[in-house]
């Protein structure tokens, strides 16, 4: 009995201003491709069951261009594996604030994938002899919880639920995408399971022996560089799925090809240097890329740089590092005095947009508010302020 669990595809997620020579968003192409790579993989693989653990979709309004292509795809798996139970329960991204909007997910019943996107649903398939118990977003944030216990029915019983379990993600939250629903741990026993799929973490973490986030399929949080540093912590290098073999209990990572390479150089401490020496620096951080700039995110992050210093670069030689690259995002930051210093991981200063990040994440908002969109003009507008001489 083996199970695909791939959750957080985000498909028609857009960012950075590079287009593929068809006009598309060269960021939501990645995630595109990612995704059909995915579905190559579990073409070859014939899991005995499918499960999208939530955010499918990036927004709960898509292009069309993204429905159609995640249409394609969907059916693509199922005129393969036409017995398949495929699985698609809504996540944060995918649920509207108000039921009216109406899910576009549930488009996908027509080609007979089960879609779950208001209240948890417990699906039985006898001659599988498995039940999963499908938990989106919605029904968390609802005033009755969902009793989270197997029924016991069948020899393979999987919990898949969208949702932040409580104290598992990193002391230094500004990789967690916000507005998910939180479940306590102790409402919640991964041993009665035979096995639990989550989403909503976007790097994939093992929470109990048979419990997993599988993680993205891209980089898709608002905080990438977070992901990295994440990623590093666990072990775990790149976007993946899982297939998870319930009779064996093994869970075999099954990496996505030609994720989009993101680089973080080492950072630069920029005290008491001359704009001369920085541009030295700078280049020679960028030339240790034995390709190149050329289709890669990358970031440089400098430290300790006063305004009139920063003014001063080689902005035509930055200007040139930015056009090579896919995205070249230059980090300058303020002397220690300008620095708003957070309450990150030990070792690790938050940074001043990772602080407004946060507070951001948490604050109060009216309910006609979207939280992402107000999360992200609040990180661009920080951003393009502590940017200013360079970007400006
Ligand atoms: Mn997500």
């Amino acid at each position: 009995m083996k199970i695909a669990h791939l959750a957080d595809v985000h498909l028609g997620f857009r960012r950075y201003h590079r287009h593929t020579p068809a006009g598309i968003n060269q960021r939501e192409a990645d995630v595109a491709n990612a995704f059909r790579g995915s579905v190559d993989a579990i073409l070859v693989a014939q899991p005995d069951a499918v499960i999208i653990a939530g955010d499918f979709f990036h927004s709960v309004r898509p292009t069309n261009q993204a429905i159609i292509f995640a249409f394609q795809q969907l059916q693509r798996i199922r005129a393969a594996l036409p017995e398949t139970p495929i699985i698609l329960l809504a996540g944060n991204h995918d649920t509207p604030r108000s039921r009216e909007t109406g899910e576009i997910i549930t488009l996908f019943t027509e080609i007979d994938i089960e879609v779950v996107v208001a209240d948890a649903k417990r699906l039985v398939y006898p001659e599988l002899d498995l039940s999963v118990l499908a938990v989106p977003h919605q029904a968390l944030v609802g005033e009755m919880p969902p009793d989270l216990s197997p029924d016991g029915g069948t020899r393979f019983e999987v919990l898949a639920m969208h949702a932040e379990i409580e104290g598992t993600f990193p002391s230094d939250s500004s990789t967690a995408e916000y507005g998910g629903a939180v479940v306590k741990q102790a409402d919640l026993d991964p041993a009665a399971w035979s096995y639990v799929a989550l989403g909503h973490y976007h790097v994939q973490s093992q929470l109990a022996p048979n419990m997993w986030y599988c993680g993205a399929l891209e980089y898709t949080s608002t905080n990438p560089w977070g992901e990295l540093l994440d990623e590093a912590e666990r072990g775990v290098r790149g976007k993946a799925w899982l297939l998870a073999d319930l009779a064996t209990g093994a869970v075999t990572r099954q990496p996505v090809p030609h994720t989009r390479r993101l680089i973080d150089l080492p950072p630069i401490e920029g005290t008491d240097l001359s704009p001369a020496e920085l541009d030295r620096l700078i280049g020679d951080r960028v030339h240790t890329l034995a390709d190149g700039l050329t289709d890669h995110i990358v970031r440089l992050v400098i430290h300790d740089v006063p305004r009139h210093v920063a003014r001063e670069l080689d902005h035509a030689a930055i200007r040139a590092y930015k056009t090579e690259a896919l995205h070249f995002q230059l980090d300058i930051r303020r002397p220690e005095g300008h620095r708003t210093v957070g309450v990150g991981a030990p070792g690790r200063r938050q940074t001043l947009p990772e602080v407004v990040t946060e507070y951001l994440g948490r604050r109060p908002l009216p309910q006609e508010v979207d939280r992402e969109t107000f999360v992200h003009v609040g990180t661009e507008l920080i951003a393009s302020v502590s940017h200013d001489p360079v970007e400006g």
